[in-house]
């Protein structure tokens, strides 16, 4: 179907971005969607997952130095791209390693932390998790009581955290808490930690091949030469979200487009009085649909992902492609679902996963509408939070 890529797409990148695309592709084809649909109806995370990107490179993959492959953005976007296209919770885990914990440390941590936690995350022996979001405090994260007492040799933390992807399984926790002047700090967590639990949060219909969970903090002690130095204002976290969300623009992308070409087989095969689905007027409208906005997402990060290899990205630039492409991803396993008709809510057939994931994916990150918010200000220079 090499008329689907109407605007030719691939003529944009590189050799070394064609490369990368082919080999995510091959990979998450041949072992992310054999496993998905058990993985989904279990509601497991199999930890190898991490090993076998990190075996390809696939993670901190952005990052310069300390054993990552030091790619583009725009080669990050396009792996994301791949791995959502099998399943969102695999994209999570891919981007909270990635963008959230690796990017933290990489950022804000010092040299010795680097050295010591980014080789060993980029092959995938030590996961990460970013714990931001309160039961009380989740798009409004500045409202945040986790907080951090000073000692003279470290800090005592108390406080929860919730909705926290991989928090049960990570071998290290970045923990956001308000220290006594209020001021937001950064800490490395070690799984062993005296005073860390981690629940999981079971029952999700979303993301059911990520692990989700609590944190827990009860007097817990984190030593000096575990908080990041660099980063002292909730300019820290954000701009790790800013990459985050920017990989959530492509990987929703890449779930649209698994739902758009599974709406387009299946129309075509699929008959009802006496012809193909796909011959009826109202279906080919539907599909010229998906083709559209997917054609136009997929223009657009990569756009956004030139101008951050440039070094001219600007936080609401992500907030557009972040807001747009979920919501859009999301309508289009909707309608592809509906295509599908009765068969569509049968997990054999993938958009109904697909569309479960996209809800929570729609969510995290800064919903939709707090994503508008923010381009609002922007706009009017006027907060409406
Ligand atoms: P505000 O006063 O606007 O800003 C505070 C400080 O932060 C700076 N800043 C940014 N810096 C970099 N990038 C950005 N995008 C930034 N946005 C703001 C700002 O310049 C300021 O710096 P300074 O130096 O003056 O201190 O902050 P606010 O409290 O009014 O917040 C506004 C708002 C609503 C935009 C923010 O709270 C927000 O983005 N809320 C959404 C929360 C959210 O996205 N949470 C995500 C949690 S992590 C997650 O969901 C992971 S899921 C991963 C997965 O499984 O894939
Ligand atoms: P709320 O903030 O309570 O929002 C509820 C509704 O109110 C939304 O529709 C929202 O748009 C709307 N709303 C909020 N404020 C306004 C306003 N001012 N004006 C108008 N409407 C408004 N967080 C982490 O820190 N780390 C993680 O790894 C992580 N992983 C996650 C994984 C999953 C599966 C999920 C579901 C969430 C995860 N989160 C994580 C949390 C996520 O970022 C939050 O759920 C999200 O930011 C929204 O916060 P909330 O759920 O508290 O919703």
């Amino acid at each position: 179907m090499s008329n689907l890529d109407i605007l030719l797409f691939d003529d944009q990148l590189s050799e070394e971005e064609l490369i990368i695309k082919s080999s995510a592709k091959d990979y998450c084809q041949s072992e992310l969607m054999p496993r998905i649909l058990e993985a989904n109806r279990k509601e497991v995370f199999d930890k190898s997952v991490y090993k076998e990107m990190g075996k390809l490179g696939f993670l901190g993959a952005p990052i310069k130095g300390y054993g990552c492959a030091g790619t583009n953005y725009v080669s990050y976007g396009l792996i994301a791209r791949e791995i959502e296209r099998v399943d969102s919770s695999y994209r999570s885990a891919f981007s909270v390693q990635t963008s959230l914990a690796m990017h933290a440390i990489y950022k804000f941590g010092s040299e010795e932390q680097k050295d010591f936690y980014l080789p060993q995350m980029a092959e995938g022996s030590l996961i990460g998790c970013f714990g931001l979001t309160e039961s009380d405090a989740g798009s409004d994260p500045a409202s945040m009581k986790t907080n951090a007492i000073e000692k003279d040799d470290g800090y005592i933390l108390n406080g929860s955290k919730t909705w926290i992807t991989n928090a049960p399984i990570a071998d290290l926790l970045i923990i956001w808490a308000k220290d006594e002047q209020g001021v937001l700090r950064g800490f490395i967590v070690d799984r062993d930690t005296k005073g860390l639990t981690t629940p999981e949060i079971e029952g999700k219909f979303a993301l059911r091949a990520s692990v989700t969970g609590q944190i827990f903090l009860d007097n817990v002690f984190v030593p000096k030469d575990k908080i990041l130095p660099d980063v002292q204002s909730f300019r820290g976290p954000f701009s790790c979200l800013n990459m985050a969300r920017y990989g959530i623009a492509w990987g929703a992308m890449g779930a649209a487009e698994f739902c758009w070409n599974a709406a387009l087989e299946y129309s075509l095969e699929r008959e009802q009085f006496g012809k193909p689905l796909a011959s009826k007027q109202l279906v080919q409208n539907k599909l010229a649909d998906m083709q559209t906005e997917i054609t136009l997402g997929l223009q657009s990060v990569l756009r956004l992902g030139r101008l951050i290899d440039d070094g001219k990205m600007k936080p609401e630039m992500i907030s557009l492609l972040k807001r747009n492409n979920c919501q859009k991803g999301l309508e289009i396993a909707r309608i592809s679902r509906d295509i599908h008709g009765g068969n569509g809510i049968s997990d054999e057939y993938h958009v109904i996963r697909h569309c479960m994931n996209l809800e929570a994916v729609n969510t995290y990150e800064g919903t939709y509408d707090i994503h508008g918010l923010i381009l609002g200000k922007s706009q009017t220079s006027m907060e409406a939070f």
